[in-house]
C-alpha cells in the first residue's frame, strides 16, 4: 500500500480534489475533504477513476507510420518536418491543435513554442468548441477574460439561474452544492434549457425556451428590469458605458412586449413574467451558464445579453451574485491563462496591443513573436484541407470526433498533411490519421497544475509510475523545440520551472494592469510547488491580508476607460434553419457517466452501463410524424452526414427539437458519430461552432434482425462487420448491441464464431427460424462464458440479469435453466438498467422498492437500496422514478374511481 496522494480530478471544470492510493495494484479513489471545490464529494465519474487507469489500449511507445520507433527517431522527424515546412512555406504553414485537458505547464510551452519561436498564431484548442464565446463576451464587457466569482457564492445567492447548463450531469458536485444551498437557505432555482433535464429536479421554474432564443429573453429582461426601475444607477453611472444603445436594441418592456418575448422564445407569458420577477426580486442572483449559451452562432451575443443584465443591476463584484461561466474541461481556465486560443497572446495579453506584444517578446527573449492571431479550430482544419496548413500536431484532443462536420475533418487529416498526435490511447479516431504517434503520460502519472471554473489553481500529482516509454506532454514539446533550435528557451528541468516562468510572465510589468497575476507564485521553490495548496488567482505578491480577492469589487474593469461595457445585442436564431428536407433541430451534448470521446469512461464497467448506446431523445408527437418506435433504431441525416441511434421517446423534449449525445466514436460504435452531422456554422466573434442546432431529418432504420452479445472472452472482429454495433464495457464481460441488414446464412455457425465456441465447448441453443428467434450460450463448467440473443425486432430480454451472471463464480442451477429465457423465471429478480452506478442498482429494483414499500423520497430509496448514497449523481433520476410511480398510482386510482 502506498501513501495517499492529493491530486485533482481530470474530468470537469469543477476541479474536485481527490485522494488517490494504490493498494496491491488497485487504485483507490476518494474525495479530498480538504479541497475547497468539493469538500470530499465526487460524482460518478470521479468515483470510478480507478477503473480507467489500467494500461489496456494505452499508447506506450512512439510510432512512425504505425511502426514502433525510438523517441530520438520520432522527435527528430517531427522537428525536421516542421522545420522544413516552415523554411519552405513560412510559419503559418504549420499548426498545433491542443486541449483544455493539458496541464498548464504543457499548455504554456506549446503556446510559447508556436507563438514565441515558430512565430505563428496557429495554435488553437478544443476550448474554441467550448469556452471561446464566454472568453469573447467577457473581453467585450470587462476588457479581460474574467470569471469574477467563487463557488462560495453559491451559498450566498438567493436565486440561481442555470442557463444552457445541465449541471446535474455535467458539473455534478456543483449541482449538489446548489441542492444543499437550496435545502438550507431556500435558494430559488430557475433552469433555462429547451429540454427538461435532470437539473430541473430542483427547479422552481423551468423555461423550455426555443433553441437559440436566449438573447431574446435576456434582451427582454434588460428592458423590463430597466422599466421596473431595477437599475443600480450609481453603479451604471460610475462603472459602465453603453447602456442607452443596449436598451435601444433590446426593445420595449411593456406588457405587450412580454408577449412578444414569450413568442420569440416559445414560452408562456406567465413563465417569462415569473422569471423576470424572480430576477427583479433577488439582488443575490447568480447566473450560471455553459454550452447551451456558448455553442451557438450567436454565442458571444448571448453571453453579453446575460452580462448586460448583471451590469444594469450592479450584480457583479459582490458576494452571492454575478455572471458565472462554468468551464467544461479540467484545465479550460488554465488554457485561457497561458493564451492557448489562437487569438490570445499569453498571460491575458493581446495581439492587438503593441505594448503587450513587445512585453511578451522581451520576456521570452525572442525576435520571432507572432504578429497576429492564428487560425481558429474550424478554419484551421479547413486550412489543412486546402493545403495551406501542411503540418499539424494534435495534443490531448480527438478532433476527428469532436469538431463539427467531422467527416470533412477526417478527409483533411487523411490528405497530404503531416499529422503528429500526442495521446495516451493507441486507437482513437484521430490517431488513425497520425504519421507520428507520441505516447503521453496520463492522469495519475503526470504532474502539474490545472485551474477550475472559479479560477482555483490545484496540483495534479502523480501516484502511478510512468508506463512503457510515455512522457509528459511538456517534455515532448520541449524536446521538439530543442531539436528545432530553440533550446535555450525550452530548457526546463521540471514542471515546477515552467510554472514559475508562467507565473513570472503573468506578473511581468503588470502593476495591476491585468487581472491574471500570479506574482505571489513566481518564486515558488520546487518544494513549495510540490506542496502547493489550491489557490484562487490573482495571487499578488503585494497582497495584504488573507483570503481571495473579489474581482471587480472596486467597480474597476480592464477596458481602456476602466468601465464595463454594455453590448447592444440583436438576437439571432441558429444559422441553419429547419426546412422541409431537414425539419428537426438536433441539439447535442452529454450524458451523466460518459466523458467526451469515451477514451477513459469507456473503460469503466460502472460508467458504461448507465447509457449504453447513442440515442435520440424525441417528443412522441415528432416520433409519430416520422413513424418511429420507442426503443427501435433511427437513421439521422443532415446536410453534412448521417448516423444511427436508438430512439427514446420523451416529453422532456420540445416538439421539433431532438437531443443526441456526442460521445460515440468508431472505436465504440458503427455509425454512432454525432459530429458527422453537425453543421460547421460558427459565431462570427468567437469562432465557436454551433454544436447545438443542426437541421436534420429522421427515419426508422430497419434492419433484418436485432440482437446483443455478452462475452467474457475476446470478441472477434466479425462482430464489427455487422451494420449496427455498439460496444460497452461490463463487469467481467463486454456488451455488444447489434443489428444487421442481412442475416448470416448459418446462425449457429456465426454464433459460435462470435462467442469463440469450439465444438468441444458446452453450448446451449434455442432456434425458432419462423419467429427469427435465436439464442445461444457458451458455458464452461459452472460459468457463463458468452451469450448471443437475436430477434426480428428490438424486443429482446433485459441485459441486466444476464450481465449479472458474469460476476458469479458459479452459475446456479436455476440460472442455467433460465439462461435462454434471458430472465429469471423463478428466484431472484431482474434489476433492470443501471441507475446508480456506484452500487449497481437498476431501475426495476428501485421501482419495485418504491411500489412495495411506498417510498416517497430519494433518501428513503437510499436507506433501502443504497442507491444514491455515495456520489448522489443519480438522485434526480430516482426522484423521477418516484414521481412516475406516484403518477401511475394516481392514474390507477382515477381509473378505479371512474369504474
Ligand atoms: N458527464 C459529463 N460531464 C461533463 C462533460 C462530459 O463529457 N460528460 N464534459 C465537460 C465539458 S468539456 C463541458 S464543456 C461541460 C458542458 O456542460 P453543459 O453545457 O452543461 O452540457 P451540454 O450537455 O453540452 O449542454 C448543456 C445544455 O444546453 C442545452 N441547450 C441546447 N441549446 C440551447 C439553447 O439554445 N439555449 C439554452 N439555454 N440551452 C440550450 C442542452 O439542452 C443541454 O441540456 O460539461 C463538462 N462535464
Ligand atoms: N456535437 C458536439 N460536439 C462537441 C461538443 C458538443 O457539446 N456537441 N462539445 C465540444 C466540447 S465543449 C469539447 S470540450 C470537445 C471535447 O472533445 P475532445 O477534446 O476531442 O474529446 P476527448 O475525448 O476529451 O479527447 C481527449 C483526447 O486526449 C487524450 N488524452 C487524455 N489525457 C491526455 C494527456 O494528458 N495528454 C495527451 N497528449 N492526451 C491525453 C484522450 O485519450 C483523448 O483521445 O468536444 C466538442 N464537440
Ligand atoms: S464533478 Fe465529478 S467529474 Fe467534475 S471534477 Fe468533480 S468528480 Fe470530477
Ligand atoms: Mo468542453
Amino acid at each position: 500500500m502506498t501513501e495517499s496522494i492529493a491530486t485533482t480530478c481530470p474530468y470537469c471544470g469543477v476541479g474536485c480534489g481527490i485522494r488517490a492510493r494504490v493498494t496491491d495494484g488497485t487504485v483507490e479513489i476518494a474525495g479530498d475533504p480538504a479541497h475547497p471545490a468539493n469538500f470530499g464529494r465526487l460524482c460518478s465519474k470521479g468515483s470510478a477513476l480507478g477503473e480507467t487507469t489500467d494500461l489496456d489500449g494505452r499508447l506506450l511507445y512512439p510510432e512512425i507510420d504505425g511502426q514502433r520507433t525510438s523517441w530520438d527517431t520520432a522527435l527528430d522527424l517531427v522537428a525536421t518536418r516542421f522545420s522544413e515546412i516552415i523554411a519552405a512555406h513560412g510559419p503559418d504553414s504549420v499548426a498545433f491543435y491542443v486541449s483544455g485537458q493539458l496541464l498548464t505547464e504543457d499548455y504554456y510551452v506549446a503556446n510559447k513554442l508556436m507563438k514565441g519561436f515558430i512565430g505563428s498564431g496557429n495554435i488553437d484548442t478544443n476550448s474554441r468548441l467550448c469556452m471561446s464565446s464566454s472568453v469573447a463576451g467577457h473581453k467585450r464587457a470587462f476588457g479581460s477574460d474574467t470569471v469574477p466569482n467563487a463557488y462560495a457564492d453559491f451559498e450566498q445567492a438567493s436565486l440561481i439561474v442555470l442557463i444552457g447548463s445541465n449541471a446535474a450531469w455535467c458539473h455534478p458536485v456543483l449541482y449538489q452544492r446548489i441542492v444543499a444551498a437550496r435545502a438550507r437557505h431556500g435558494t430559488k432555482v430557475v433552469v433555462i434549457d429547451p429540454r427538461r433535464t435532470q437539473s430541473c429536479d430542483i427547479a422552481d421554474l423551468h423555461l423550455p425556451l426555443r433553441s437559440g432564443s436566449d438573447a431574446h429573453l435576456f434582451n427582454g429582461l434588460l428592458a423590463w428590469l430597466h422599466g421596473e426601475g431595477c437599475m443600480d444607477a450609481a453603479f451604471v453611472e460610475n462603472h459602465t458605458e453603453g447602456l442607452a444603445d443596449a436598451l435601444a436594441r433590446a426593445g420595449g418592456a411593456a406588457d405587450g412586449d412580454l408577449a412578444a418575448i414569450a413568442k420569440a422564445c416559445g414560452l408562456r407569458v406567465s413563465d417569462v413574467r415569473r422569471f423576470f420577477e424572480l430576477f427583479r426580486d433577488h439582488p443575490q442572483t447568480l447566473t450560471l451558464y455553459s454550452q447551451g449559451i456558448n455553442q451557438s452562432s450567436s454565442g458571444t451575443d448571448k453571453v453579453n445579453a446575460i452580462l448586460n443584465c448583471h451590469l444594469l443591476t450592479g450584480r457583479i463584484g459582490k458576494p452571492g451574485c454575478g455572471p458565472f461561466s462554468l468551464t467544461g474541461q479540467p484545465n479550460a481556465m488554465g488554457g485561457r491563462e497561458v493564451g492557448g486560443l489562437a487569438n490570445q497572446l499569453a498571460a491575458h495579453m493581446d495581439f492587438a496591443n503593441p505594448d503587450h506584444r513587445e512585453k511578451v517578446a522581451r520576456f521570452w527573449q525572442t525576435t520571432q513573436l507572432a504578429a497576429q492571431p492564428g487560425l481558429r479550430a474550424v478554419e484551421l482544419f479547413d486550412a489543412v484541407a486546402d493545403g495551406q496548413v501542411k503540418a499539424v500536431w494534435v495534443m490531448a484532443t480527438n478532433p476527428a470526433v469532436s469538431l463539427p462536420n467531422a467527416g470533412a475533418v477526417r478527409a483533411a487529416l487523411g490528405g497530404d498533411v503531416f499529422v503528429v498526435v500526442s495521446d495516451c490511447i493507441r486507437r482513437t479516431d484521430t490517431t488513425h490519421y497520425a504519421d507520428i504517434l507520441l505516447p503521453a503520460l496520463a492522469w495519475g502519472e503526470k504532474d502539474g497544475t490545472v485551474t477550475n471554473s472559479e479560477r482555483r489553481i490545484s496540483r495534479q500529482r502523480a501516484f502511478l509510475p510512468a508506463p512503457g516509454e510515455a512522457r509528459a506532454d511538456w517534455e515532448i514539446i520541449c524536446d521538439v523545440a530543442n531539436r528545432m533550435g530553440f533550446g535555450d528557451a525550452f530548457d526546463f528541468p521540471s514542471a515546477a520551472d515552467i510554472f514559475r516562468e508562467h507565473a513570472a510572465l503573468s506578473a511581468f510589468e503588470n502593476d495591476g494592469s491585468r487581472d491574471f497575476d500570479l506574482s505571489g507564485l513566481s518564486a515558488l521553490s520546487a518544494q513549495d510547488y510540490d506542496r502547493l495548496q489550491p489557490v484562487q488567482w490573482p495571487v499578488r505578491a503585494a497582497a495584504t491580508g488573507k483570503g481571495t480577492e473579489r474581482l471587480f469589487a472596486d467597480g474597476r474593469f480592464y477596458t481602456p476607460s476602466g468601465k464595463a461595457q454594455f453590448i447592444a445585442v440583436s438576437p439571432r436564431g441558429p444559422e441553419n434553419k429547419p426546412d422541409g428536407a431537414f425539419p428537426l433541430i438536433m441539439n447535442t451534448g452529454r450524458v451523466r457517466d460518459h466523458w467526451h470521446s469515451l477514451t477513459r469512461t469507456g473503460k469503466s464497467p460502472r460508467l458504461s452501463q448507465h447509457t449504453v448506446e447513442p440515442f435520440v431523445a424525441i417528443h412522441p408527437l415528432d416520433a409519430g410524424r416520422f413513424q418511429l418506435e420507442d426503443g427501435a433504431l433511427a437513421q439521422l441525416e443532415s446536410g453534412w452526414g448521417r448516423m444511427v441511434a436508438r430512439v427514446a421517446f420523451t416529453t422532456d423534449q420540445r416538439p421539433g427539437e431532438i437531443f443526441v449525445p456526442f460521445h460515440w466514436t468508431d472505436q465504440f460504435a458503427a455509425q454512432g458519430r454525432t459530429d458527422a452531422l453537425v453543421a460547421p456554422a460558427v459565431d462570427p466573434v468567437s469562432g465557436q461552432p454551433e454544436s447545438k442546432a443542426t437541421p436534420v431529418r429522421i427515419a426508422p432504420f430497419t434492419p433484418q434482425w436485432h440482437g446483443f452479445l455478452l462475452s467474457s472472452v475476446a470478441v472477434p472482429s466479425a462482430v464489427t462487420q455487422v451494420d449496427y454495433w455498439v460496444r460497452a464495457a461490463g463487469a467481467a464481460f463486454c456488451r455488444y448491441e447489434l443489428a444487421g441488414l442481412r442475416e448470416p446464412g448459418d446462425w449457429e455457425g456465426w454464433a459460435r464464431a462470435v462467442t469463440g465456441a469450439t465444438t468441444q465447448d458446452e453450448w446451449i441453443s434455442y432456434c425458432d427460424a419462423a419467429r427469427k428467434q435465436y439464442r445461444f450460450a457458451r458455458v464452461a463448467g459452472d460459468r457463463l462464458v458468452a451469450c448471443l440473443f437475436v430477434a426480428a425486432d428490438h424486443h429482446l430480454p433485459s441485459r441486466a440479469w444476464l450481465s449479472g451472471l458474469f460476476s458469479r463464480t458459479t452459475l446456479p442451477a436455476e440460472a442455467r435453466r433460465d439462461l435462454l429465457a434471458g430472465r429469471p423465471i423463478s428466484g431472484q429478480d431482474d434489476i433492470g438498467p443501471t441507475i446508480c452506478s456506484c452500487f449497481g442498482v437498476g431501475q426495476f429494483a428501485i421501482e419495485k422498492a418504491i411500489r412495495e414499500r411506498d417510498l416517497a423520497t430519494a433518501a428513503a430509496v437510499g436507506d433501502c437500496l443504497q442507491a444514491g448514497t455515495n456520489c448522489g449523481s443519480c438522485i434526480p433520476e430516482i426522484n423521477a422514478l418516484i414521481r412516475s410511480a406516484r403518477q401511475s398510482s394516481q392514474d390507477q386510482q382515477a381509473a378505479e374511481n371512474v369504474a
